[in-house]
């Protein structure tokens, strides 16, 4: 499969992971807990009662896997520190073997000819701010700030992009209104405050950055174009609402300075005064994208076969999930769907005109149950045509005048995919989670060959 996508001159290409994810050696050096060490080790809560207290070992294996990535040519690695490696308590004193860890990281990485891009903080809290509160308490974004400072003043000098928050749909669609992540409330609607500390952290982080000298700030947000389950005007009404709840409930604060519908009402705090923090100039914005979600008006068909459908929505909701049809799925049971990507990014581009930077693909992928087979490979045509597919779809939205300037893989190697454990393989090397022994896939080859092949 050797038809690359064409893409510009100094289009950066990348992988990322997230610290939970692989770094495992919960334990090693100092390092405090975090809610999703307390969320793992609550029964159910995880496929097969799995944890990521030794996930892909890449505490103590990491230059094995910078000269891996040295090897595939990316020029970029996206990682997230740990917070409570750095800062234990999530407040005060920071642990000196946490951050002498990530500077050695970048090190080795600007050593391999990797530019780090580094993710302040991709979802594991420390315990002991979730047990003051977390994201429901609005200290938390003050405090996520002042890690901020810290690793800003220690790493700026050399990291070359920095995304304070990874993904706060996420953080409080999942872990705080439905409760399937971490720390596990089930708030419904009352998760919104969330939402609003998580942006306020985004912009006190940014600010906080920008002031120990870091530059080229920006996102990554999970996106998802909505697509209506059919033209009716219910199903029109419920898939506007869930695509202002999902998209622009996060991007309008970052990008406009405002809330969409009234949103803003349902905030705590001097919401206008913090609208002025949350949306602090940024050099980037960065977009994580997967699948379009489609949605209906509640009550019509069964939702059973939407990924969605799988998770525990409150009743009474204004929408609904629906199957996306049509499309190929990857073994995670997500839509294959290129072409909400380019749809995402053109969507940003007419939403934001005259107030958009740059947009950066900061993850996407493809879960397949990938094995070593008798020849010692792993064959993954599926994940080089999604990726091929992908950057193809970026590629039609530059022609199409969206400045998109980098794509990362989501993920560099197979990792612990929070509440579904070790089954979902995103990586472009497999990782036997038995022995830690890492196999570079037919993807990893695709991609090292596109990056040769560069001029
Ligand atoms: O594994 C996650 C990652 O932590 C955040 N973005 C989506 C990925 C795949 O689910």
């Amino acid at each position: 499969m050797t038809e690359f996508p064409e893409l510009p001159h100094g289009f950066v290409f990348g992988t990322a992971t997230a610290a939970y994810q692989v770094e495992g050696a919960v334990e090693a050096d100092g390092r405090g807990r975090s809610v999703w060490d307390t969320f793992c080790a609550q029964p159910g809560n995880i496929k097969d009662g799995e944890t990521g207290e030794v996930a892909c070992d890449h505490y103590h294996r990491h230059a094995e896997d910078v000269a891996l990535m040295r090897d595939l040519g990316m020029d970029a690695y996206r990682f997230s520190l740990s917070w409570p490696r750095i800062q234990p308590e999530g407040t005060g004193a920071v642990n000196p073997a946490g951050l002498d860890f990530y500077d050695r990281l970048v090190d080795e990485l600007l050593a391999a000819g990797i530019s780090p891009v580094v993710t302040v903080y991709h979802w594991d809290l420390p315990q002991p701010l979730q047990d003051a509160g977390g994201w429901q308490s609005r200290a938390t974004a003050q405090h996520l700030a002042d890690y901020a400072a810290i690793v800003g003043a220690r790493l700026g000098d050399r990291v070359r992009m920095w995304v304070p928050v990874n993904e706060p749909v996420v953080v409080a669609m999942f872990g705080y209104a439905l409760g399937v992540h971490a720390p596990g409330l089930q708030l419904g609607a009352r998760a919104l405050p969330v939402a609003h500390h998580l942006l306020l952290g985004h912009g006190l982080a940014t600010q906080a950055l920008r002031a120990a000298g870091c530059h080229t700030i920006g996102t990554a947000s999970n996106h998802a174009p909505t697509w209506p389950a059919s033209d009716s005007t219910e199903d029109r009404a419920a898939a506007a609402l869930y695509d202002t709840a999902y998209n622009w409930l996060f991007a309008d604060p970052v990008l406009c300075g405002s809330y969409p519908d009234h949103f803003a009402e349902a905030m705590p705090g001097p919401v206008a005064d913090d609208l002025h923090v949350i949306s602090t100039p940024l050099d980037f914005y960065g977009i994580n994208y997967y699948q379009p979600t489609v949605i209906g008006a509640p009550g019509a068909t069964p939702a059973q076969s939407s990924p969605l459908a799988a998770l525990p929505l409150p009743d009474g909701l204004p929408f609904e999930p629906r199957p996306l049809s049509g499309h190929p799925t990857t073994d995670f049971g997500w839509a294959v769907a290129p072409e909400g990507l380019t749809e995402v990014l053109q969507t940003f581009r007419d939403r934001y005109a005259g107030q958009l930077p740059p947009l950066y693909v900061t993850e996407s992928g493809c879960a397949v149950h990938d094995v070593v087979g008798a020849d010692g490979q792993v064959h993954d045509p599926r994940r080089t045509a999604y990726h091929r597919d992908h950057l193809r779809a970026v590629a039609a939205a530059i022609a199409d005048g969206v400045d998109v300037r980098g794509y990362f893989v989501w993920s560099t190697m197979d990792n612990f995919e929070w509440a579904e454990g070790y089954r979902q393989r995103f990586g472009l090397v497999h990782v036997d989670f038995a022995t830690l022994r890492r196999t570079p896939k037919d993807s990893y080859r695709w991609f090292q060959q596109l990056l040769a092949a560069r001029p």
